[in-house]
């Protein structure tokens, strides 16, 4: 059964960002280029059927073309238990928007509501072991992290293969703002 998410696709530049934030005081799996994304929703494994149902049902979502901005770097789950690293993106409505249309569009193929809140960001790197002393220094460190403005102007629905060396992640569909 496929494993589904729909994310924005980062441009080379962004791509390359886990790399150059990749501190060596912190032992962690950075997020290798070309692998790095913004993930609109997590939605899981799902039958073939289901699979092509979301295909379509995603063709109907309309959004508009928006830019946005790296704006700092946060933790998940907290500074106490770091688990992922991520940068966060200064998100214009328009992005707010385009999710909760995807999020109804899902629905509407009967993928049940996501139970956690939509918090856009770009994941850096995750943490197997604790180090929150290492992690507090680097949220200070990169606290200004900024960038020019970074055009979307589509989003993909992505299966994620799961293997022991790591997820590999295929494009199923593009879908084009206008
Ligand atoms: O973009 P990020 O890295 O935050 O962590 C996984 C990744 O998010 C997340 O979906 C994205 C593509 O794999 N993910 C994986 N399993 C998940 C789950 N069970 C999940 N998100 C929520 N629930």
């Amino acid at each position: 059964m496929p494993r589904l998410f729909a994310a924005i696709d980062l441009p080379p530049h962004i791509q390359h960002l886990p790399a150059e934030l990749a501190a060596p005081y912190i032992h962690a799996r950075w997020v290798a280029a070309g692998q790095a994304h913004l993930t609109l929703r997590f939605i899981g494994e799902v039958h073939e059927t289901t699979c092509t149902d979301i295909t379509e049902a995603l063709a109907g979502v309309r959004a508009e073309p928006f830019e946005m901005q790296l704006a700092g770097v946060g933790v998940f789950p907290n500074a106490r238990l770091p688990r992922v690293l991520w940068a966060g993106v200064e998100a214009p409505e328009k992005l707010f928007q385009m999710q909760s249309r995807i999020e109804t569009a899902l629905r509407t193929v009967g993928v049940p509501p996501s139970d956690q809140p939509f918090h856009p960001h770009i994941t850096l790197a995750r943490l197997k072991k604790p180090q929150a002393g290492s992690v507090r220094r680097f949220l200070k460190e990169k606290a200004g992290l900024t960038s020019p403005p970074v055009p979307v102007t589509a989003f993909i629905l992505y299966r994620s293969d799961l293997s022991p060396s790591g997820a590999r992640y295929v494009p199923e569909r593009r879908y084009t703002l206008r």
